[in-house]
């Protein structure tokens, strides 16, 4: 095949370190991960056999420092997160709610006896965890939630009612991170607290949510909660407040503005591969110049989002990244892939609506990425604020 993939090359910005865990991720993955992911697209199953791989490869709490973790740096974290979604943003979340949403508050906020627990084992993939704020009435606004936890006697355990709804991996979890809106004995101002619910408690149902026509290759499910007695060392005591999940949800957030470089080189590759080899009207369509045009959109947008993800990466390595900052790459770089995947289809003509060809999973995939961790809207009313001064969120 003639032409090179790509013009744009970060190769001389990386460590040797990083480049060897990015060829290391990308060789796992497509030995791994490539062969068998549209089969579990398609009956809507997580490969769960390639669990202890992911552990193997330091994916599990990849960006945590001890308690078994890789202690990978902010891109290096992040050249992994290409690497998996390129395959399958399913298979990224998976590596990042475990990551991110579930060890990232146990190490951040947890107690030593918490983090010895749990990380260990979550490390080994031994234990999966899950991240409970979402509700039926409470998705954008979490604020809103109704989930609440109350203190049964001074110092004593919690009492945890409610219901949270869209939560990736809940129906496998042995641990949630459950965020409640707590009154401790005797104060009657109710605060958002997480707790370590644990599979096994009474009371505690976590049903699967069937009929997803996106991101199939991931479970998905609700943490309902019926009066579920709840010891008080299972109380994150580090934080308290919307910043707590939020917290978490800044680690995720910046993983997803990764991983979405790698879902859009997944498709670009595959759409040049394609229009190369597939002859109309006598030669390749890549010969043809609206199809150039397309493949030099993808190609420079993907080399903006990447330069994008690595600058903050830098920063986040300095310590200096902020929040709005991690809005605007997961922002962004999330519209990119989803403009990409949509691009990349079409050049595929009937040929991209089907399974084989990837795309179309890829398009999909990216439909609930737009959405999870904060919409496309939130985000950008995040920036707007930011550079405004104005709050334009009510
Ligand atoms: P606001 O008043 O702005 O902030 C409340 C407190 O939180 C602090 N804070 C943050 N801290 C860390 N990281 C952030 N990103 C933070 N954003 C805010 C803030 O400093 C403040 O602290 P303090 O000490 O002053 O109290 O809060 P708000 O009520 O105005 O809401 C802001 C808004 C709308 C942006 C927020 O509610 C939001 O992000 N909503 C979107 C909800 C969301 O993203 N849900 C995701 C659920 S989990 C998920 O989707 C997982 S998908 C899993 C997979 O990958 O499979
Ligand atoms: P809503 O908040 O009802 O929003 C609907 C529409 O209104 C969106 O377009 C939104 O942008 C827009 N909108 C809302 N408010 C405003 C506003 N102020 N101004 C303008 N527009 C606005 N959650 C978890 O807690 N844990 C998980 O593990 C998890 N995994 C998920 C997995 C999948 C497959 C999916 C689909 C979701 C998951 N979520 C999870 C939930 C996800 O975070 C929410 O779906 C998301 O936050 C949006 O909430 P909502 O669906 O209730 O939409």
């Amino acid at each position: 095949m003639s032409g090179t993939p790509y013009i744009l090359s970060i190769d001389h910005l990386l460590t040797d370190e990083e480049r060897l865990v990015w060829s290391a991720a990308r060789d796992f993955c497509e030995r791994r991960v490539a062969p068998v992911i549209e089969k579990h697209y398609e009956h809507a199953t997580f490969p769960r056999e390639l669990i202890a791989e992911f552990a193997e490869m330091g994916f599990l709490g990849a960006p945590l420092h001890g308690y078994g973790c890789a202690g990978m740096n902010p891109v290096a974290y992040g050249l992994t997160m290409i690497e998996l979604e390129r395959q399958d943003s399913g298979i990224r979340s998976f590596c990042s709610v475990q990551s991110a949403l579930a060890m990232y508050p146990i190490h951040a906020f947890g107690t030593e006896e918490q983090r010895e627990r749990w990380l260990p084992g979550m490390a080994r993939g031994e234990l999966i965890g899950a991240f409970g704020l979402t509700e039926p009435n409470s998705g954008s606004d979490p604020g809103s939630m109704r989930t609440h936890a109350r203190q049964l006697a001074p110092g004593g355990d919690y009492v945890l009612s409610g219901q949270k709804f869209w939560i990736t991996n809940s129906p496998i979890a042995d641990v949630m991170i459950v965020w409640a809106k707590t009154l401790d004995f005797g104060s009657d101002t109710p605060v958002i607290r997480g707790f370590l619910v644990e599979r096994g408690m009474p009371g505690l149902l976590t049903p699967e949510t069937h009929g997803k026509l996106s991101l199939r290759a991931s479970i998905t499910g609700e943490i309902v909660l019926d009066e579920v007695k709840v010891p008080k060392h299972n109380l994150l005591p580090g934080v308290s407040g919307l910043k707590g999940p939020l917290s978490c949800l800044t680690q995720a957030r910046y993983g997803i503005g990764w991983g979405a470089v790698g879902a859009a080189m997944g498709v670009y590759e595959r759409a040049r591969r394609y229009t190369l080899e597939r002859v109309q009207f006598g030669k390749p369509l890549a010969g043809f110049q609206l199809t150039q045009q397309k493949l030099v959109e993808l190609h420079n947008e993907i080399g903006k989002a990447l330069l994008l993800a690595f600058h903050f990466g830098r920063l986040k390595q300095d310590g200096k990244l902020s929040p709005v900052q991690v809005s605007y790459l997961k922002r962004d770089n999330v519209r990119m892939a989803l403009e990409a995947a949509r691009t990349a289809r079409s050049m595929f003509g009937g040929n991209g609506i089907m399974g084989e060809f990837h795309v179309m999973r890829h398009l999909c995939n990216l439909e609930t990425v737009y959405t999870y961790e904060g919409t496309h809207e939130i985000h950008t009313l995040a920036i707007g604020r930011a550079i405004t001064g104005l709050d334009a969120f009510s």
